[in-house]
């Protein structure tokens, strides 16, 4: 494929209820979407950088800026045969790895048309369903939360996940075990938390948790591996991992015995299958971890998590959980066993609204040689 140019969209589109972790609340996402034009092919990648930069220095404005300064130009005119060719001619912009994600997914959309095969076996994909669990954020109030959790189950969903703040804890985490003893059960603290906690957070084994998500730092391995060695319950790093060395170096250390895989957060599908792999060899499971995507980096979630090791059920659930309506056809759609299916469709799969994404449209760039 050439890429002869590439479009930079911005959506903006009001979430069905706000989502709210310990840095803060969203109403609706600006989601930045790349468009690789290539031989009157379109590749199609999201760049899931949030509105502002609190879950990770990456933000949505920073993200646009330099994929239009930076990347985009890199891959203007180039001639590629494979998506998996990106990273390396992005690798002299250091990090941005959200941006340089997007880029680097359009292109293996690109590649999976023109191919003619599915996205998720081009990724080496196996599994045929892929098993979902929900992320739920801090609400107004307990019983509002216990509300949602009561539908997520009713829905078929796997696996609960809570967000988790200091003062938003053990006291809701006690309340959800005695209503439900049994179901999988985690929570996630965006790194809510310092080592000066580790006592109230020895307090939750008795919740018997899947895991406990990124609660220290969003940079650190090596102190929550001295809190795992205190810890009957399994640690997962969201934040911490940005590369398949990370996860060698906190695996190593026994920092988590889980690991939670975001494309955008390591840069893209080649270094997913990378973290994915390495994981592996330690004999960890991973999951597919979310950040309110619309259907085009929900999608390519949905084809990552069919690879053989996503072997925990992950944040990738039906659009209907954040959309009035997605920009794809058809949506994301949860079975009442708490599966997706994946299908024999080339590409991605899910086909794009191209009315509605145009009508979602705030800002439009379009970089050409
Ligand atoms: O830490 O997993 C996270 C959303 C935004 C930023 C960070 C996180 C999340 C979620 C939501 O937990 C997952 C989803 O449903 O998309
Ligand atoms: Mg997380």
């Amino acid at each position: 494929m050439r890429i002869e140019a590439i479009t930079l969209r911005e959506l903006k589109i009001p979430l069905v209820h706000f989502f709210e972790t310990s840095f803060g609340r969203t109403y609706t996402r600006r989601i930045f979407l790349v468009t690789v034009h290539s031989d009157g092919l379109e590749g199609w990648g999201e760049c899931v950088a949030g509105e502002d930069p609190f879950y990770s220095e990456e933000y949505i404005d920073g993200a646009w800026d330099v994929t239009k300064r930076y990347l985009g130009p890199v891959l203007l005119g180039k001639t590629l045969q494979m998506g998996s060719e990106v990273p390396e001619l992005l690798a002299r912009v250091r990090e941005h790895r959200m941006a340089k994600g997007a880029l680097e997914n359009a292109a293996w959309d690109a590649e999976a048309q023109e191919k003619a095969v599915p996205l998720w076996k081009l990724l080496g994909g196996e599994r045929r369903e892929i098993v979902c669990g929900v992320s739920i954020g801090i609400q107004d109030s307990h019983d509002k939360l216990l509300e949602k959790i009561e539908t997520e189950l009713a829905a078929g969903y796997q696996r609960i996940k809570i967000k988790v703040k200091p003062g938003w804890d053990a006291e809701v985490l006690e309340k959800v075990r005695a209503l439900w003893p049994s179901i999988l059960l985690s929570c996630d603290a965006n790194s809510a938390y310092t080592l000066a906690d580790s006592e109230h957070l020895r307090g939750f084994d008795r919740f018997k948790l899947l895991m406990i998500e990124q609660p220290l730092w969003s940079d650190d391995f090596y102190f929550h591996a001295r809190l795992q060695k205190q810890l009957q319950t399994s640690l997962c790093l969201d934040e911490a991992i940005h590369s398949a060395r990370h996860a060698e170096a906190a695996l190593e250390l026994d920092a988590c015995r889980i690991v939670n895989i975001k494309v955008g957060r390591v840069g893209g599908f080649s270094e997913a299958i990378a973290v994915h792999n390495v994981a592996q060899r330690f004999g960890v499971p991973v999951w597919c971890g979310g950040m309110l995507e619309s259907g085009v980096g929900r999608s390519h979630n949905v084809a990552l998590s069919t690879l053989s090791n996503f072997k925990l059920p992950g944040d990738v659930s039906a659009s209907k959980r954040y959309w009035k309506e997605d920009i794809i056809e058809p949506e994301v759609e949860v079975s009442p066993q708490g599966t997706i299916a994946v299908g024999n469709e080339t590409g991605r799969g899910y086909a794009l609204r191209t009315d509605l994404i145009r009508q979602l449209t705030v800002r439009k760039e379009t970089l050409r040689m």
